[in-house]
């Protein structure tokens, strides 16, 4: 099996994991309802609330503007500009950092996607009959982590650079052996669209919708590539944590961290007080992908199209990523830019993944 293949197939296999745990959630009837289990409870209980609080947020305007690529460096989906009017939310400041998940795990004991493992007996009543089982390795716990080759490499293929390792998960970033232990600043990563969904509830908030996402970036600024204007990344001082030198081989680490996260507010915030919406980590987006979206946006407050389609990977849903992270360079993808869309199933976790929160 290729790695790709590899990668592709896995992601497939936690998609389903998922909707396994969704098994269950059928509303029984008060007068039947039986004696609770544990085993049942940790499958079906959902985190609770805690009291909302703006508390390490900043209050983002109302306002109008053209969302989507005002430059030459905007790929197909990014296009075409359209206008787009945005009520006024709350945002938080930084990315979540791993002491505040921490703390929503301590509460709930929420495990997250990256922790489970996928039980091949059940799943193989769910594919085409014959299909073989996967590695052991695919259906043990697991996550995305970098491994770039020590040479230059196919830039159409991350299969070059993304691994699947067993026990890579929030608390172990790189895998067996790393720790969050001196990192509790640093942007939690690892985490699914499910698992921020799961800690946006807990909190009382929510996952931005992408055109929040992206008026909240610019930062009050019109029409300007970045969230600080249109200075190229590459001029001192450095905005963001970003990748200088070539990607992926290279990491020169001029921004002082060579493939990793930095602290959350390592560098300058934007005009409504952002930290990091360039660079550092992808946020997720509550929004459903879509490439087209933006040729039939609704103008006020976009949630998003109904159903996603990516037509580099047209069977696999996915959600909106923004932002960019320690990986983007100008030579490879330039995604610390304000329009700058990615997209993932919302099971797959990355070392470079995290996101923020918004409340109305
Ligand atoms: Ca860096």
């Amino acid at each position: 099996m290729s790695a790709k293949l590899t990668i592709l197939l896995g992601g497939w296999i936690l998609s389903f994991a998922l909707s396994l745990s969704g098994l269950g959630q059928t509303k029984i009837p008060v007068c039947h309802a039986p004696i609770p289990t544990k085993l049942k409870l940790i499958q079906t209980t959902r985190p609770r609330p805690t009291k909302k609080s703006h508390v390490g947020m900043k209050r983002i305007p109302a306002g109008v503007f053209f969302m989507g690529s005002h430059d030459s460096q905007g790929r197909s989906d990014e296009y075409p500009i359209h206008q787009v009017r945005i009520k006024a939310f709350w945002m938080d400041e930084t990315e979540v950092t791993n002491a505040a998940f921490a703390a929503f795990v301590k509460a709930t004991g929420y495990i997250t996607t990256a922790e489970k493992a996928i039980d091949w007996t059940t799943l193989v009543q769910q594919v085409p009959k014959g299909t073989p089982k996967p590695a052991d390795s695919l259906l043990a716990p697991s996550s995305l982590v970098f491994d770039p080759r020590d040479s230059p490499v196919d830039l159409s293929d991350y299969s070059q650079w993304w691994t699947f390792k067993q026990g890579a998960d929030w608390r172990h970033p790189e895998g067996p052996g790393s720790t969050i232990n001196g990192r509790e600043k640093h942007p939690v990563v690892h985490v699914s669209w499910e698992d921020a969904t799961a800690y946006a509830h807990w909190a009382g908030k929510r996952l931005p919708t992408e055109a929040e996402w992206e008026w909240a970036s610019r930062g009050g600024l019109l029409n300007k590539i970045y969230p600080w204007g249109d200075e190229s990344v590459n001029i001192l001082p450095y905005k963001t944590n970003s990748f200088q030198g070539k990607f992926p081989d290279e990491d020169q680490a001029l921004d002082g961290y060579k493939t990793t996260t930095a602290p959350v507010k390592s560098f300058p915030a934007n005009g409504y007080g952002l930290f990091d919406t360039a660079g550092n980590v992808w946020e997720w987006c509550s929004d459903w992908y879509r490439a087209d979206y933006y040729k039939k946006s609704p103008i006020s407050n976009p949630l998003g199209p109904s159903s996603s389609y990516d037509p580099d990977e047209p069977g696999i849903a996915k959600r909106v990523m923004r932002g960019g992270s320690f990986l983007c360079n100008d030579g490879y993808c330039s995604s610390y830019r304000n329009s700058a869309r990615m997209k993932s199933s919302p099971d797959t976790g990355l070392q470079h993944t995290g996101f923020r929160c918004v409340m109305n």
